[in-house]
């Protein structure tokens, strides 16, 4: 066994003996006695070596070892208030299993942050802070609850392709790929797909994979590779569709704040689980809160500076609804010059945007032409509309604007473990 215990079990075992493993945060030697201390991902643990227990060779040996190698320490576990943690391990016998080489090209144990292009060059060492970490604990119970919710609700979790001919989200966002003799791309969003399911009677559905936008610009919050959080539910409007994801979000913090506690704290996060239903604002209602101080048309879309004064007068989750339709894509259901559409904002941060689809095959095709899109481009899509679609209902929602959200950092690489954008393609 190569290890008994992890560095938090340790406590529970005050006398007795535990084998720990990880890495080497920290060496400090005072005199004859010196403190390794240890580091796995589930906290520290202070070794005590006492140079007349360990051996003079043995000693010299492990106070030597260079930061960030790895070892196995089988010892009695102290309880003590001396140290730090409350307890100590007085090892008996170091495994040494990896020596790090010096010097480190980030240091895991510095308190100062490394710029973001160092951090990513070298993820792994940038990975094992715990501070770092910490926003992929939050981020795994995030998408647990948001998981669980919908499997509560009867969806059926489904993968799509990736690897698709046809753009969803606008052309000018796609990356092409070459698929053999044929000119193909990376999905930019399930939603065809998932609107098409609505058409095999899969009822509810939902998808939670990747999906790529070529995003020319670098920006803190756009990836160019992203996780989506796909929802399509049947004879379902708008509405149904809202409550579903403000449910999912409110379960997905709830598993934040009760899973992953400590993580949140570390990065001095406080959440309260929020209280639903989310308040609901229609774009005209939103124009009128902005009027005075952002000069906007009907039928634009919100600019940076306007969902900031937007979120400030809103601080919390919301919805804006019933979007001017020229703002929305070719596949939401029209209600004269609007669309039952939604986005779910945080302040002044777009998380999801979703509606009720048009499931009525000539509108469709009339939508898509209005946009300027050639429907024989789409005809494996709109050949689902024609044998019984039910109306339906859904959302996507970047996983990433989530994570940033929650866990309070300011740049959306840091939500991703090895993140896309603009430039950066390895690791
Ligand atoms: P939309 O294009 O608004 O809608 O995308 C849905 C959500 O995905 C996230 N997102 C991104 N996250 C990081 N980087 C990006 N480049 C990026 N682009 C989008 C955002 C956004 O709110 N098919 C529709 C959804 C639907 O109607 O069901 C769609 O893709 O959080």
């Amino acid at each position: 066994m190569f290890r008994t215990c992890t560095t938090q079990d340790a406590k529970n075992f005050d006398g007795k003996e535990v084998k720990v493993c990880g890495w080497v945060h920290d060496i400090r030697v005072l005199g004859r006695i010196a403190f390794i201390i240890l580091r796995d991902r589930y906290g520290f643990a202070q070794l005590t070596l006492i140079k007349s227990i360990i051996g003079k060779e043995n000693f010299k040996k492990y106070t030597k070892l260079t930061r960030e190698s790895v070892i196995c320490a089988r010892g009695k576990v102290q309880l003590t208030e001396q140290a730090k943690l409350g307890f100590e391990i007085l090892p008996e016998e170091i495994n040494v299993l990896s020596v790090a080489s010096a010097p480190l090209p980030l240091g895991v144990a510095d308190k100062v942050q490394a710029d973001m292009e160092t951090r990513i060059e070298n993820r792994f060492l940038d990975l094992r802070k715990p501070e770092v970490l910490a926003v992929f604990r939050v981020r795994s119970a995030l998408l647990q609850g948001m998981r669980d919710t919908l499997i509560a609700h009867k969806f059926i979790e489904v993968h799509t392709p990736k690897i698709v001919a046809t753009a969803t989200e606008g052309g000018t966002e796609l990356f092409p790929v070459k698929y053999f003799e044929k000119d193909a791309y990376l999905n930019q969003s399930p939603q065809l797909y998932k609107q098409i399911l609505m058409g095999a009677g899969f009822d509810r559905v939902f998808e939670i994979a990747p999906a790529f936008r070529a995003e020319e610009h670098n920006t803190t919050r756009h990836l160019n590779e992203f996780i989506s959080i796909d929802a399509e539910l049947s004879f379902a409007n708008d509405e149904d569709a809202m409550q579903i994801l403000e449910e999912a979000i409110q379960n997905a913090i709830r598993y934040a704040v009760e899973r992953e506690g400590d993580a949140l704290e570390l990065l001095g996060m406080k959440w309260e689980v929020p209280e639903i239903p989310f308040r609901r604002v229609t774009y005209d209602e939103a124009l009128e809160l902005l009027s005075g101080e952002v000069d906007m048309d009907w039928g634009e879309d919100f600019s940076t500076e306007a969902l900031k004064v937007l979120g400030e007068k809103i601080n919390d989750f919301y919805y804006i609804t019933r979007w001017p339709l020229e703002t929305k894509p070719f596949y939401v259901m029209p209600d004269g010059d609007k669309a039952l559409a939604f986005d779910l904002m945080y302040r002044d941060k777009e998380l999801s945007s979703g509606a009720q689809r048009n499931h009525n095959y000539e509108s469709l095709v009339q939508n898509m032409r209005a946009k300027g899109l050639n429907p024989d481009n789409f005809e494996f899509y709109l050949n689902a509309f024609r044998y019984g679609m039910p109306p339906h209902a859904g959302w996507g929602l970047g996983l990433e604007r989530l994570v940033m959200i929650i866990t309070g950092v300011k740049n959306i690489r840091e939500c991703v473990i090895f993140p896309r954008d603009r430039t950066r393609l390895v690791p």
